[in-house]
């Protein structure tokens, strides 16, 4: 039983949480926001906008500002760091970090005195990373589907066909587009095993779960997949930091850390692994059986499996679970991106998306829920309004875009012959009732609120407990995963005919993009 903190550094901010592991406590929670904390990066949504040659990328630096900034407030704010037992985090899923041999030893001799960002920015080979909003690798993706013998190949391997924003594309991208630049990189890390190699003071390994998402790792082998490596770009086996499972002791916390803020030196780090297979377990949903959703800047659709199933159609995505076998994931990039700017377009309120589901469902208008480019069905921008006649309200027009949303949502998770008993949401969203209500009206299935909002955070620092003290799996679910009993929310079942009518017309306005 121990104290330990779980890190998620998801695209808008980083966030902290501590645990109690013996008295079922979270002692702690903060978060530095990218954009309102860090506003010299520019990066007022956490990636760098409107960048002219449509690449979304984000600056490694400033997750490394994030750190530090996180911690100093920690501190400053009287939290005894030296309690920590152990840490592990979550880095949001794709992204990749590209560094030069000097990493590995600017990691082993970071100063207190002096930012990290400052002492490893000139390990950068490339200044920016890609994150997982980036779609401009269709090209590279198609030249290695083509050298593995098709997508569906790709798939079978590694639990996807080749993915605009999985790294491997994106390697091959820098590889193509920056030759000499990707040659003097000698280390690519993903966010979340950049961010546990720095808290770690040594370049670290890379978990499966995360690794899985990169159409780089052979799902049955748990290792690199030589013919996909070797399809992605030359010489990249060389520079892939080895695949470890979740559950790994990577080492004690840098003495950066402990000099600087205060942590014990015989704190533990542990592997980090991607926001999505972290919020399975915050969920307490790794064992087969529970479907989440998780309501962010993008949504994401996922549940454990025991078996590699995968979508057949190419959206859908099986990833490795930190406390299982696989977990599949769809994933739709106009999440929050597209209800916010909904509420803008229509100067809306939160409570707005409340109410409008207090009118019943026009029966007969169904709304394209892109906003952005979406990756899910892969589409650019269809634009939000596209098949609704322009004279309806705007509770309608809410009602509308959330009902898209979950229609595509149901349409698009067929594949994983999932029928769920309960929906489990979590994400800032999810403490919107008017959004829950039309997920339960939509699937025709009661949710269920976990009472912690963060799960990603939770998820790390219950991967720390397990992983460094063998904490049991049921006991920390039991303390920290537990629902909130007030928030079930049944559907309206009479409602299920309207809205499997409304699937099939949203079918096949998709199939017409
Ligand atoms: C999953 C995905 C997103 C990111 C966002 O495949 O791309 O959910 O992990 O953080």
């Amino acid at each position: 039983m121990a104290i330990v903190l779980g890190l998620d550094s998801s695209t808008q901010s980083l966030s902290a949480i501590v645990l109690d592991t013996e008295a079922g406590s979270i002692l702690w929670e903060e978060t530095v926001r990218f954009g309102e904390d860090l506003p010299a990066y520019n990066a007022p949504h956490g990636f760098i906008p409107d960048s002219p040659s449509g690449q979304v990328h984000a600056d490694p630096m400033m997750w490394l500002d994030a750190l530090d900034l996180l911690f100093a407030r920690i501190k400053s704010q009287g939290f005894d760091l030296q309690s920590i037992r152990a840490i592990s985090g979550a880095g949001q899923q794709h992204g990749s970090v590209y560094l030069d041999a000097s990493f590995s030893d600017r990691l082993s001799r970071l100063e207190p005195k002096e930012l990290l960002s400052k002492q490893l920015t000139s390990s950068l080979t490339r200044p920016t990373s890609p994150i997982w909003m980036d779609g401009t690798t269709t090209t590279a993706c198609r030249q290695i589907e083509e050298k593995l013998g098709g997508p569906l190949e790709v798939c079978r391997r590694s639990g996807s066909v080749a993915i605009r924003r999985f790294t491997g594309p994106q390697i091959r991208q820098f590889y193509q587009q920056s030759p000499e630049q990707y040659q003097a990189t000698a280390r690519i890390h993903l966010v979340s095993s950049f961010l546990a190699s720095v808290m770690t003071g040594s370049s670290s390994r890379i978990d499966r779960g995360d690794g899985a998402g990169m159409n780089l790792m052979n799902l049955s082998t748990g290792g690199w997949d030589a013919d996909l490596v070797e399809a992605t770009a030359p010489d990249l086996a060389s520079k892939l930091p080895a695949l470890a499972d979740s559950a790994t002791v990577i080492g004690n916390i840098a003495p950066y850390f402990v000099n600087k803020y205060g942590f014990s030196e015989k704190c533990l780090s542990v592997l980090w692994t991607g926001d999505n297979p972290s919020s399975l377990v915050g969920m307490g949903a790794a064992q087969p059986g529970k479907v989440v959703i998780s309501l962010g800047t993008s949504d994401t659709l996922f549940a454990a499996l025991t078996e590699p199933l995968t979508d057949p159609n190419g959206f859908g995505h099986v990833f490795g679970n930190p406390w299982g076998e696989y977990m599949s994931l769809v994933c739709f990039r106009n999440g929050s991106l597209a209800r916010e700017a909904l509420r803008d377009e229509l100067s809306a309120e939160w409570s707005d998306f409340e109410a409008a589901v207090s009118r019943p469902p026009l029966a007969k208008e169904v709304m394209l829920p892109f906003v952005e480019p979406e990756i899910t069905p892969r589409t650019d921008g269809a634009g939000l309004m596209r098949n609704s006649s322009s004279e309806l309200s705007t509770l309608e027009r809410i009602r509308l875009l959330l009902e898209g949303q979950f229609l595509n949502m149901r349409l698009h998770s067929v594949w994983m012959q999932l029928q769920p008993d309960v929906i489990y949401v979590t994400g800032g969203a999810s403490a919107n009732q008017g959004i829950c209500q039309v997920i339960a009206d939509v699937f025709g299935a009661p949710v269920k609120r976990l009472s912690v909002s963060g799960s990603v955070c939770l998820g790390a620092g219950m991967r720390a407990a397990e992983a460094a003290f063998d904490e049991s799996k049921q006991r920390l679910e039991s303390l920290f995963c537990p629902t909130d009993p007030d928030s079930k929310i049944e559907p309206n079942r009479s409602l299920s005919p309207i809205y499997d009518n409304k699937l099939q017309e949203f079918a096949q306005l998709v199939r017409a993009l």
